[in-house]
């Protein structure tokens, strides 16, 4: 029990200090990851929440891997996270969603034995219209350890291997969530004194929620049975149901992950495999949401058992709510079976 953690007062620095006296053969590492993370976010926020002043909205013109404009906060996200990490000594490879390959650490740094897999900016295309947007980060441990610089393997671990997942939400606050597996807890940030001071501690999942977020302008593209589930959920009189959806995945998940709720983004015929991330989206929120007792799943497995086949694979996301994402694996899972 973290006696000496109080919620409102205890910084994150102090407060993974405190977790790390619960791993006897801890040796700091994570916590230095993670305040370096911290450190990339208050960038990252700082250049967000000026981003309309200061002339970096819009795009430069370079795409990223997946064909999608790459915003000038896009690229700025992406090379504050790189250049946080990867003189550490701790870290073998990084993936970015930014990024069409693997990022080894340069020669002159020492390697070490985790690696990452991060969104720097996810939900970029809603920076000029002022809505919230984060950042998602996933941390391994290298497999078995083999010297020298992660090798692809070494990416393609399921989430369940994960060491560590976190987002940070760029919004009327700028938030910090993480979880090494034992909860998750929320950190706001106190820009008077530069700190993410402890605001959310051991968040839970409601077993059930009212929230339904799904872009229902995709309802037409949609499976038969995704389409009656959203129609049956729509007409539980008993629940009352109501749809939120931002369009920003962090933002989306975040408000669920406190309030409970589902959050949907199905295969449809325009994205038969789905349109979000497996490694640096789905497993990292997954792995969180796990830990706060919801569960998420792409339809027919849990997320965090998927075997990941490359580093930029779409994966049908359904994560929230126990009861509703349950709900949806009777409607769709079975479908599949049959
Ligand atoms: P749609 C933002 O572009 C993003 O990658 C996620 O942040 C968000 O959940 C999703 O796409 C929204 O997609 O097709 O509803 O606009």
């Amino acid at each position: 029990m973290l006696m000496d953690i109080r919620t409102g007062s205890s910084t994150l620095s102090r407060f993974i200090l405190a977790e790390q006296r619960h791993f006897p053969e801890a040796t700091g590492d994570l916590t230095l990851i993670l305040e370096q993370i911290a450190f990339a976010a208050k960038l990252i926020g700082r250049e967000v929440n000026k981003a309309g002043i200061a002339n970096i909205i819009g795009s430069v013109d370079s795409f990223n891997i997946h064909g999608e404009g790459q915003q000038k906060l896009d690229v700025f996200a992406n090379s504050r996270m790189i250049q946080a990490l990867d003189h550490l000594g701790l870290f073998c490879g990084m993936a970015s969603e930014e990024e069409e390959h693997i990022i080894p650490i340069p020669d002159k740094y020492p390697k070490g034995k985790y690696l990452i897999v991060f969104d720097p900016l996810d939900g970029s295309s809603n920076i000029d219209v002022n809505v919230n947007i984060g950042t998602i980060f996933g941390i391994y441990k290298k497999i078995n350890q083999h010297p020298g610089d992660a090798n692809t393997a070494d990416f393609l671990q399921k989430g369940r291997q994960l060491t560590c997942a976190g987002y940070i939400v760029y919004g009327s606050s700028t938030m910090f969530v993480y979880t090494t597996g034992r909860g998750v807890n929320g950190f706001t940030l106190d820009p008077t004194v530069g700190e993410f001071i402890l605001s959310h501690r051991d968040i839970m999942l409601p077993d059930t929620g009212k929230i339904y977020s799904v872009n229902e302008g995709n309802f037409e593209k949609w499976t038969p049975e995704m389409q009656k589930y959203i129609v049956d959920l729509r007409s539980k009189m008993d629940k009352a149901y109501t749809a939120r959806y931002i369009g920003s995945l962090v933002a989306d998940f975040h408000r669920n992950l406190l309030k409970g709720g589902v959050f949907l983004y199905p295969e449809d015929k325009k994205n038969p495999k789905g349109k979000l991330r497996l490694l640096y989206e789905a497993n990292p929120l997954a792995f969180i949401t796990e830990q706060a007792g919801g569960r998420a799943v792409d339809g027919f497995n849990e997320i965090l058992d998927i075997q990941p086949e490359n580093i930029h694979q779409r994966v049908p996301l359904i994560i929230g709510s126990k009861n509703e994402v349950d709900m949806y694996m009777k409607y769709v899972g079975a479908g599949k079976n049959k």
